[in-house]
């Protein structure tokens, strides 16, 4: 098989950068190792960046994001129980888009196969050959049998997890990380949520953040231990311990039900550098991991595939290599400063293990430097509703 971009992965970014390259008449083939339900059934981001928002319409896939999803003008920060609002519409004219990240997902597989899109599931061995040279190839096996796509150029969209990071030689790879003492213990209800805007906690038994995905269905997360088995998490301990965490008027009006969903997710700050090797690009995952807490993960993804798609459409409108070229710089510039946003609101909100008194001293001074001042809320605002691309 031939086609001008191999796309090794099926999750939001390489579905997304397969529609916007179909869109501009380049072919695709996307390589995915699960079943298209195994990857809808993942349950991970759920805040998209006003950039996202913009890119998802103008790829043609946000007409159900724009019909159920929840455009939010803020969101709440508390302190040992007490909160307070950052109106990220006042300070900075931009707002966040709540939409599951699986309805993305799905909104995207919907469009590729409308457009009778390639995307081959369950894949294995998939390897990659000669990516710094002329002529790349991939090869993987299907349904025991050995398959090659010969490309132009490859885009690694597989994840942390992937084999696109380690096709970069490790001799040219560096590799930057800081992983956290703990994780986030997350749960998805068929509940209201208890919040018409999300609730990030900072409390001395641990972090707390009371999410949504609709009027019906509620995320919530809780700070915990890595090495916790999560069957020891039944329904109602989480329950209890979200309510000493969040704010005292929240904690009174939430409404619990069976979780529908639980899972412990440890939380990462990586880069690999370069994101370019030859004719291999990586994209999201692939590339770098940011700690949940600033909701980077997803929407750092989709920058990549602003940046990658926008220079492949050159390349082939007008043999324009300057694109391709600036991809890495580009795309790291961006993706260094969300990591660096993601890592101080992590450490501003969750309790580690080894804190001090004066590390605690230092949390709540920043939160209350928060509180009352327009200048520090415009700097965390801007930051989560992200930067411009
Ligand atoms: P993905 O990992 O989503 O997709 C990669 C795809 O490649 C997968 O479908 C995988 O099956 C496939 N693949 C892997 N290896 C392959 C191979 N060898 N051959 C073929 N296919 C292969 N982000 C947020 O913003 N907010 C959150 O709350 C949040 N929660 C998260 C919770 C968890 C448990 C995890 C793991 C991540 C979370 N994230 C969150 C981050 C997450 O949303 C990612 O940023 C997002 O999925 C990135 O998308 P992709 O780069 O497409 O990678
Ligand atoms: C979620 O709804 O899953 C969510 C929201 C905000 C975050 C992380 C996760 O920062």
């Amino acid at each position: 098989m031939r086609t001008q971009v191999c796309i090794i992965g099926g999750g939001p970014s390489g579905l997304l950068l397969s529609q916007i390259l179909h869109r501009a008449g380049i072919d695709t083939v996307v390589l995915e190792r699960k079943s298209r339900d195994y990857v809808l059934g993942r349950i991970r981001a759920g805040v998209l960046e006003w950039g996202t928002v913009e890119l998802l319409r103008s790829a043609g896939v946000g007409a159900r994001m724009d019909a159920e999803g929840f455009a939010h003008d803020g969101t709440f920060l508390a302190l040992q129980n007490r909160g307070f609002r950052i109106d990220f519409r006042q300070l900075t004219g931009k707002q966040v888009m709540v939409y599951g990240q699986t309805e993305v997902t799905r909104d995207l597989y919907d469009a590729r196969a409308a457009a009778e899109g390639k995307i081959l599931h369950g894949v294995e061995g998939v390897t990659l050959h000669d990516p710094d040279g002329d002529a790349p190839f991939v090869s993987y096996v299907l349904n025991g049998t050995e398959h090659r796509v010969d490309c132009d150029y490859i885009a690694g969209c597989d994840g942390f997890h992937g084999v696109s990071r380690t096709s970069v030689p490790a001799a040219v790879r560096k590799e930057y990380e800081r992983t956290y003492p703990f994780g986030w213990l997350g749960i998805l209800s068929q509940t209201p949520p208890v919040s018409h805007e999300l609730i990030y906690a900072n409390h001395a038994r641990g972090f707390a953040l009371c999410s949504m995905r609709n009027r019906h269905l509620s995320r919530y997360y809780i700070q915990a231990p890595l090495d916790d088995p999560i069957e020891k998490w039944t329904d109602d301990r989480f329950w209890d311990e979200l309510r000493r965490r969040i704010p005292d008027d929240a904690a009174q009006s939430l409404v619990t039900g069976p979780s529908v969903e639980k899972s412990l997710a440890p939380l990462r700050s990586f880069v690999a550098e370069p994101m370019r090797w030859g004719r291999l690009f990586l994209v999201g995952d692939a590339a770098h991991i940011v700690p949940p807490t600033g909701a980077k993960g997803l929407n750092l993804a989709m920058s990549d595939v602003h940046y990658l798609s926008r220079a492949l459409i050159a390349y082939y409108r007008d043999r324009d290599v300057g694109g391709i070229d600036r991809y890495a710089a580009t795309a790291l510039a961006r993706a260094w400063k969300a990591i660096r946003f993601s890592w101080w609101f992590t450490t501003t909100m969750h309790r580690f293990p080894d804190q001090s008194e004066f590390d605690q001293r230092i949390q709540e001074s920043e939160l209350e430097y928060l509180e009352h001042s327009a200048a520090a809320q415009t700097v965390l605002a801007e930051n989560y509703i992200g930067l411009p691309y």
